[in-house]
């Protein structure tokens, strides 16, 4: 492990590892070096136990001080720490839902400008879903008032308890949630209550600590299910598209856009914008201009526009350090610092476009909505004028890049599965459960962390479940590890899909081949971060089939490499709505065993989802095998209990 430590080459991706060996010692820092330089990191941040909540701190709790100095207790630091971090991953999802409700209403109110509805069969299915009426109404009627529900989801005070919560999960859920006193009127009343309930001298008892961190986690789930509802209504649900990922798909004689950060109310723009300027790339000598996606924006465009894969997070620089980049257009969240000292080593332009997101000496563009494709057009020729600039002798493409069928809202899963059973799509996959044929589902998501070994648990995680016959889906930069690696397209099902789960994609294929032009992949890319909602909409899905609560339905999720509050937030409301959680990189909780004890076994007896810490990649498939294994059969005694008495459901939630 120590000499693990003084490795640069963390990562198994052989294009970083390419871009690693070929910048050795040229004085260009990446997060790789910068990982080195950290070591030995602090152990009492590492787990949890260092206050600086107020500015006697900071605080450590010692074998000589087990207070801090107001005689805070570790557990009500961890606790304390804890909610600050899930309000930091709530509201960064939800300032994104926000910014999407704001261009909808901008439409709502007739001033479209560049930006419509795209998707208005999704409008109208948002909308039933909401209760609000659609017969014999316009689109812009329908969307005033979604969008008039969705503000006040993101504002209200008090007096009515979150809808759209209310309205995506099972009956027995939200009566938990009531019955635990964690259902939020508001995100930003929620928000507000939180920061207020962490400052000095507030809350020290752990255990109402942590109902209200997972009370920000449901503000992080309504948050996000609002982004996605509304992303798909003004740029279209995602439908099966077949693109490429990884370094390889820089193109030497094109101007290079790197669209990078989460928000698709840009990229969507600039690729459009992108596509109408060939003729002015032509001029300035290259032969065309190509778009490609980082992180979750770049999950955003594949998903929506088939936009190849650049990189996921921990890689962003190095992609800079392939000298082919012309300009990286950055908008929100998990954007390194670090980007623009290395742009500064190459002909590369940092494009800046948000207000909340600006760093010193980029390049910032004002994107205001109201002249969306005019900034866009700006943007690009930022990118042409770069390409003029291009150093030859510093431009080092890795040739290495994989085919990726993306595109899996849980719209297009339904589509497909619906060429099996058109009356009931959703029994393929519970009957194929039932029958054995498949161990369960398994959710990918999460980011990249140094921590450990760049994209190597994602992968090794995946091929063992999926050699387990488990039914795959993906998010954010785990899914832009497989996109990598070549584990989303059809070829791979061949090579690691066990017997069960080969011939559940086989029936798939079989029964759509008229409609898709490439097999199906080993793992479905259900999008960003925030789509991680699609995910848990199929959860409630498979519930309501089996006439189960969530807790009882075979599906874990898998964060191995966790690291932003975002996924902090958005594995304790998959704990708080009943999934089994492996989280591959140990958060800053075990300081407190008090805390730990009550993720790793406490949430479980109140809400069947739990946290599981574990780095090591075989041991964390094994795990998440157990949980599965655990599910099925229970669901199994469940079924035979149904039909000896005849019972419909059996009441107690585990
Ligand atoms: Ni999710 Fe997506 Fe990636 Fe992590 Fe960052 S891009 S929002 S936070 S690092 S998966
Ligand atoms: Fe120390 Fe208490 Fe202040 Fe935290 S809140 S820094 S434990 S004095």
């Amino acid at each position: 492990m120590a000499e693990k430590k003084k490795d640069r080459n963390r990562t198994v991706d052989p294009a970083a590892l390419e871009v690693l060996a070929k910048t050795e010692g040229n004085g260009v820092e990446s997060c790789f070096d910068r990982y080195l330089n950290m070591q030995p990191q602090c152990n009492y941040g590492n787990t949890g136990i260092c206050c600086t909540i107020c500015i006697q701190g900071p605080c450590r709790i010692t074998k000589k001080a087990s207070k801090g100095i107001c005689g805070a207790t570790g557990y009500t630091i961890v606790a304390r720490n804890l909610v600050r971090h899930v309000l930091g991953g709530t509201s960064a999802h939800s300032d994104h839902g926000l910014h999407t409700t704001l261009v909808l209403k901008e439409i709502a109110d007739g001033h479209e400008g560049d930006y419509g509805i795209t998707d208005s069969a999704k409008l109208k299915a948002v909308a039933e879903r909401m209760d609000i009426a659609t017969e014999g109404r316009s689109d812009k009627e329908v969307l005033k008032d979604l969008v008039d529900l969705a503000l006040q989801e993101f504002s209200r005070i008090d007096g009515q308890e979150s809808l759209w919560i209310e309205k995506t999960v099972v009956p027995e859920r939200l009566e938990k949630f009531k019955d635990c006193n964690i259902m939020p009127y508001s995100v930003h009343r929620t928000i507000a209550e939180s920061m207020a309930q962490t400052h000095m001298g507030m809350d020290a008892d752990p255990v109402n600590l942590v109902f209200q961190a997972l009370k920000a986690a449901l503000c992080d789930y309504l948050g996000m299910h609002i982004a996605t509802d509304l992303s798909d209504i003004l740029f279209g649900t995602p439908t099966p598209v077949v693109s490429e990922a990884n370094m390889g798909v820089l193109e030497e004689k094109m101007v290079n856009i790197a669209l990078h950060g989460h928000n698709p109310v840009l990229s969507e723009m600039v690729v459009k914008a992108a596509r109408s300027m060939t003729d002015e790339a032509k001029a300035a000598g290259a032969e065309g201009i190509k778009c490609m996606g980082i992180c979750c924006t770049g999950n955003e465009v594949l998903m929506r526009q088939g936009v190849p894969v650049l990189t996921n997070f921990s890689s962003q620089e190095l992609a800079i350090m392939t000298g082919a980049v012309d300009a990286m257009v950055v908008d929100i969240q998990c954007i390194m610092p670090g980007i623009q000292a290395v742009s500064e080593c190459y002909h590369t332009k940092i494009i800046t476009t948000m207000p909340s997101v600006k760093i010193p000496s980029s390049h910032y563009v004002d994107f205001d909505e109201a002249h969306a494709m005019e900034k866009a057009q700006d943007i690009v020729r930022i990118a042409i004028a770069a390409y003029k600039e291009r150093k030859p002798e510093k431009v080092s493409i890795p040739q290495f890049k994989n085919k990726v069928v993306a595109g899996f809202s849980l719209e297009a899963i339904s589509d497909l599965l619906s060429a099996i059973n058109p009356d009931t799509p959703i029994k393929v996959i519970t009957d194929a459960i039932d029958s054995g044929e498949l161990a369960g589902v398994a959710l990918f998501a999460g980011c990249n962390n140094l921590k450990v070994i760049h994209d190597d648990s994602h992968s090794t995680i995946a091929k063992e479940l999926a050699k387990n016959n488990v039914l795959l889906v993906a998010t954010g930069c785990a899914a832009g590890t497989f996109a990598k690696f070549g584990l989303m397209n059809g070829d791979a099902v061949e090579q690691y899909a066990g017997d069960g789960l080969k011939a559940f994609m086989n029936r798939l294929n079989e029964a759509n081949k008229d409609k898709m032009t490439e097999k199906l992949p080993l793992i479905f890319h259900m999008g960003s971060c925030v789509d991680n909602t699609r995910c848990y909409d199929l959860v409630t899905e498979l519930a309501k089939q089996w006439n189960v609560d969530t807790p009882k339905v075979p599906f874990v999720a898998s964060a191995p490499e966790a690291m932003s509050e975002k996924a902090v937030s958005i594995g304790s409301w998959c704990v708080t709505l009943g999934m089994p959680v492996h989280v591959g990189v140990v958060p800053p909780i075990p300081g407190s065993p008090l805390v730990d004890g009550i993720a790793l076994q406490i949430a479980q007896d109140v809400y069947g989802g739990y946290f599981m810490w574990e780095e090591d990649p075989q041991e964390a498939a094994k795990k998440l095998m157990a949980a599965l294994n655990e599910r099925t059969w229970k669901m199994k005694v469940h079924k035979m209990a149904q039909e000896k008495y005849e019972t419909d459901t059996i009441s107690a939630t585990w």
